[in-house]
């Protein structure tokens, strides 16, 4: 293991050396020029012959293609012009179709105790993009291996924002406008029911991993990890004006203890390789832990539905102590490396601590973990949750920091019984109004808003965790009088849970305008995450769909409605559904 301060440097100095690039490229042209003649003559040759040979090309083509990628990015180049190169013929882009997966090939240079771990590059199920050269380097205890040595931080999301490597400037003059990668590398029943169906007892990611067994789950997992969200997503992101990711995670990406039946370390390659994408992309990326050691809420998406054991609870104080100094103390040195200081926008620092434990604990710890992450020398903007308290219980607490610190509340009006009985007009109005009116309002000060959703109802399958119902038609935790808007037996969670190609116009309607209000509400802080930007079946819940569907604007920075205008008319849209 090398020191966090050796392997900076060793990396600082590759990467400030010019002499990598240009012989790669010079040898591509070669090949090119190789291939282009190898083609002609194949084009020559009978259509029989030819077809034949031309199976055989991209046969031989697809191992040669990896080995080579291999030899590029093994230290030196001599080999890349010896036999593998005879073989990359033509085609190459349009019939050597990227698969979902590619996997490392070579066993070179892997040392033997490393040989299969998570460690080992050979192990792994997808390196699309990803460096196959072992390297036992690691900055801050944490392992750099499949990062390439360069980088480049030159790509503007769209043509309103700056380069990744520009200043953005002030976010509360110049907003985000982002997505969360829910579900991904922090699994939520809601999101992926695949992974949770047919078994009652599964109701989270640890009894997911538990009933799967260490084999199975990794298998499980990385499969998930690999296909869920590859690099199209990022690329859709900023198609459609999004310049912001928030990507949350757990902590077993680091680290496990005692008896966890979590899998250490797959989700951490995945992390770091959607931190190049979105770098591809020119998107800046919100780091967000979702699940602290214990569990901070007791919710099913910190791993752990059930107790808090975070602050609060039997184990509260150690757990609160070793997210400090096992997974901030890395993760902080790890993401203070130059490489990232573009790139990560904002380091949030623990997602939605339970309401219950008591706000002079949260804000002490909150304290430390700013001061432990400043010390290792992030200069992203640090964020913290709300913690289900609403705004106005912070102001004055947590000052000092400037603009290096700020809050994140996450907005809903279908989890309150006070707001998911809401109609349609008011519950625009409820953005427009109530929403501006807090996040304008007295709180911490520099303010976003990390999650908000399109739904109106809590109908989706599994949202309010497996094995309960729903709010909106009376059946959650037992049952009780059904919360939407007519609150009798008109409701129901039909329309809801439909297909969107099934919605009518004035539905999609007010989903729309629905979601331009929050975001006029929401651009009044530092900016904006929509939860999430993928679902298996969830469509209110997932940015993907709703564009797909035409109930989001194509272009988040372009909205054709905003709160000084009138509500549109919504014709003969029922209340209840
Ligand atoms: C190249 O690939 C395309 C698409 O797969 C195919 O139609 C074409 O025949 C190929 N050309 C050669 C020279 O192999
Ligand atoms: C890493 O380098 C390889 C070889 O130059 C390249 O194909 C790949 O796209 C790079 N990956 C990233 C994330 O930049
Ligand atoms: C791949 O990783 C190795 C080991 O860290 C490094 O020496 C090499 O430069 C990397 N390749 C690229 C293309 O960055
Ligand atoms: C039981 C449980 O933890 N349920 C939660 C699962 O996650 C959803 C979505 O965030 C919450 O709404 C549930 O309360």
């Amino acid at each position: 293991m090398l020191s966090a301060g050796s392997s900076t440097e060793k990396l600082n100095a590759t990467a400030a050396s010019s002499e990598l690039p240009p012989p790669q490229k010079k040898n591509r042209k070669l090949l090119w020029i190789i291939l282009g003649i190898i083609a002609l003559v194949l084009a020559s040759v009978g259509i029989i012959i030819g077809a034949l040979v031309a199976k055989d090309v991209i046969h031989v083509n697809r191992k040669s293609t990896t080995q080579s990628a291999a030899a590029a990015q093994s230290e030196t180049t001599s080999s890349s012009s010896g036999s593998p190169t005879i073989s990359t013929a033509s085609n190459t882009t349009s019939s050597v179709k990227p698969t979902e997966t590619s996997k490392c090939t070579t066993e070179k240079n892997i040392p033997s105790k490393a040989k299969g771990t998570w460690m080992d590059p050979t192990s792994w199920l997808d390196m699309k993009d990803f460096n196959c050269t072992f390297t036992d380097a690691t900055v801050g205890g944490l392992p750099m291996v499949g990062l390439n040595s360069t980088w480049d931080d030159s790509k503007q999301a769209n043509s309103q924002v700056p380069a990744l490597d520009k200043s953005w400037g002030s976010y509360a003059s110049k907003p985000m406008r982002g997505v969360n990668i829910g579900g991904w590398l922090s699994l939520e029943p809601f999101i992926t029911p695949s992974l949770f169906d047919g078994d009652s007892t599964l109701v989270d990611e640890y009894t997911l991993c538990s009933k799967l067994g260490p084999e199975k789950a990794a298998e499980t997992l990385e499969k998930h990890y690999s296909t869920f969200i590859t690099e199209d997503d990022f690329k859709a992101i900023a198609a459609a004006g999004l310049d912001h990711v928030r990507i949350p995670f757990s902590y077993w990406a680091i680290k496990t203890y005692d008896n966890d039946p979590y899998v250490l370390g797959v989700s951490w390659r995945y992390l770091l390789r959607g931190i190049e994408w979105a770098r591809k992309y020119g998107i800046r990326v919100k780091l967000d832990l979702h699940a602290a050691p214990g569990s901070q809420n007791g919710w099913n998406h910190s791993g752990r539905s059930g107790k808090v054991n975070w602050i609060s609870g039997p184990d509260g104080a150690k757990n609160a102590k070793r997210t400090l100094d096992d997974i901030h103390a890395a993760l902080s040195k790890f993401f203070a490396q130059e490489r990232y200081k573009n790139v990560i926008a904002i380091y949030g620092l623990v997602n939605e601590p339970a309401p219950t434990i008591p706000i002079d604990a949260l804000t002490e710890w909150t304290e430390q973990a700013y001061d432990l992450v400043s010390k290792n020398g992030i200069k992203a903007i640090q964020a913290f949750s709300e913690s289900m308290r609403g705004l106005p219980i912070w102001a004055g607490k947590l000052q000092g920091h400037g603009t290096s610190l700020a809050i994140d509340v996450h907005e809903y009006t279908l989890f309150d019984p006070n707001t998911i009985s809401l109609n349609h007009a008011k519950r625009i109005e409820f953005a427009c109004s109530t929403w501006t009116n807090q996040i304008t309002g007295t709180g911490f000060g520099n303010t976003m808003v990390g999650e908000w959703s399109q739904a109106d109802t809590d109908c989706t399958k599994y949202l309010n965790g497996v094995n309960t119902g729903a709010r909106w038609i009376g059946t959650f935790n037992g049952g009780s009088t059904p919360m939407c808007p007519t609150q009798d037996n008109q409701c129901s969670c039909d329309q809801a849970n439909a297909d969107p190609s099934t919605f009518s116009s004035e539905y999609k309607l007010f989903l729309k305008t629905w979601a331009e209000a929050q975001m006029f509400a929401f651009e009044k802080s530092w900016g904006w995450f929509y939860w999430t930007w993928k679902t298996e079946s969830a469509p209110l819940w997932s940015y993907q769909a709703a564009l797909a569907g035409g109930f989001m604007p194509k272009l988040a920075y372009q909205k054709d409605w905003d709160c000084s205008k009138p509500i549109p008319s919504l014709g003969g849209l029922p209340e209840f559904y």
